[in-house]
C-alpha cells in the first residue's frame, strides 16, 4: 500500500500544550521504519502544514477557543487528505489535538461524496467528543470533533470545506469510552452514534468486541476510517496524554482491536492524535502509537 502521512502540530483545541510535538515523538519512535518494513510505500505530504504559534493568536469565543486558527489549519488538513485519497494512498493522519479530526473527515467526507461511497468512523477514545459549544464544559474544541464532523456545532466549523454533512452519525461506533459530560451524553443519544464504554468491553472481552465492531462496519460501509485518541490507553502504558484516564485500554486488548480491524478488508486511513511528549516518560505513548499504527497496517506475529 502506498501509505500518506499527514502531519499537523496543533495543540490549541485542548488546554494542555505539548501534543503539537506529537508528529515529531511518532517519527522519532520509528514510524516509516516499520511501515516501510512492512512493504509499504511511505510518502510525506511535503510541505508541512505550518501552525501559527498559541502565544500570538486570540482565543476568541471562550465556548469554542481557537476557532479561527483551528478552522484554518483544518482547512488544510482536509484538502490534503481529499489529495490522498484521490491520488489512490491510504492517509495517514499525524496530530496534534483531537481537534485536527474536523480536518480529516472533512477531507475524507469530500473525498467519498464524489465517490458515492459509504464510509464511517470508529472512534477509539476515552471521551466522547461529542460537545457543541452550547455543552462544552472547557470550550476545547478537541472535544467537539466528532459532533461537527457528524452536523452539530458552531457552523464556521460544521461547513467548513463544503455545506454538507460529512459523516452520517448511523455509521460511527465509538469505543474505550469511560468519561462522558452529562450534555454529551444527550447529544450522542439524539445523533445516535454507536457506544462501546468500557463496561461494554470489560463485559465481553476485547475479542468479541472487536468482531462485533468489524461486523458493525463490514454490514454498512464500503470504506472505514479509524481515530485513535491515545487517552484511550491506560496512564500506565501511555502516560503522554493531555487528559489521563485510569481504566483504559491495555497493551495487548489495543493490538488485537488493532490487527482485527486490519483484517475487515474496508479500512482505508488511520489518525493517531494527542500524543504528548512534554508529559510522556521516555516517548512510551509515542512509541505504542507506531505499534498500534504497524498493526493497523498489516503486522502481525506469524
Ligand atoms: B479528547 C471534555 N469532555 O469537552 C471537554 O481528548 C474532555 O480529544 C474532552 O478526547 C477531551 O472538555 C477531548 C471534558
Ligand atoms: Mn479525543
Ligand atoms: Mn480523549
Ligand atoms: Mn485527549
Amino acid at each position: 500500500m502506498n501509505i500518506r502521512v499527514i502531519e499537523l502540530p496543533l495543540d490549541f483545541g485542548a488546554n494542555r500544550r505539548g501534543s503539537d510535538m506529537g508528529p515529531s515523538a511518532m517519527r522519532l519512535a520509528g514510524l516509516k521504519q516499520v511501515l516501510t518494513e512492512l512493504g509499504h510505500t511511505c510518502e510525506e505530504s511535503f510541505p508541512g502544514i505550518s501552525v501559527p504559534a498559541q502565544e500570538f493568536l486570540e482565543e476568541g469565543d471562550p465556548q469554542v477557543r481557537f476557532l479561527k486558527p483551528i478552522a484554518e489549519a483544518c482547512t488544510a488538513l482536509a484538502e490534503r487528505v481529499e489529495q490522498a485519497v484521490d491520488a489512490g494512498a491510504f492517509p495517514l493522519v499525524l496530530g496534534g489535538d483531537h481537534s485536527i479530526a474536523i480536518g480529516t473527515l472533512s477531507g475524507l467526507g469530500a473525498a467519498y461524496r464524489k465517490r458515492n461511497l459509504r464510509w464511517g468512523t470508529l472512534w477509539i477514545d476515552a471521551h466522547g467528543d461529542f460537545n457543541t459549544p452550547e455543552s462544552t464544559p472547557s470550550g476545547n474544541i478537541h472535544g467537539m470533533s466528532l459532533a461537527i464532523a457528524c452536523g452539530y456545532g458552531h457552523p464556521d466549523l460544521v461547513n467548513l470545506y463544503g455545506k454538507f454533512r460529512k459523516l452520517d452519525p448511523a455509521n460511527v461506533a465509538l469505543v474505550g469510552v469511560r468519561d462522558l459530560d452529562p450534555l454529551e451524553k444527550v447529544n450522542m443519544r439524539e445523533a445516535g452514534v454507536t457506544v462501546f464504554t468500557m463496561t461494554e468491553v470489560d463485559r465481553l472481552g476485547i475479542a468479541e468486541t472487536a468482531r462485533q465492531l468489524v461486523a458493525f462496519f463490514t454490514s454498512r460501509v464500503d470504506r472505514l476510517h479509524v481515530s485513535v485518541d491515545m487517552d484511550v490507553m491506560d496512564p500506565m502504558i501511555a502516560p503522554g496524554v493531555g487528559i489521563p484516564l485510569p481504566g483504559g485500554f491495555s497493551y495487548r486488548e489495543v493490538l488485537l482491536l488493532a490487527e482485527e480491524l486490519a483484517s475487515s478488508g474496508i479500512l482505508a486511513s488511520a489518525e493517531l492524535v494527542e500524543v504528548n511528549p512534554v508529559l510522556d516518560v521516555r516517548n512510551q505513548t509515542a512509541r505504542m502509537a507506531v505499534e498500534i499504527a504497524g498493526r493497523l497496517l498489516g503486522s502481525r506475529v506469524y
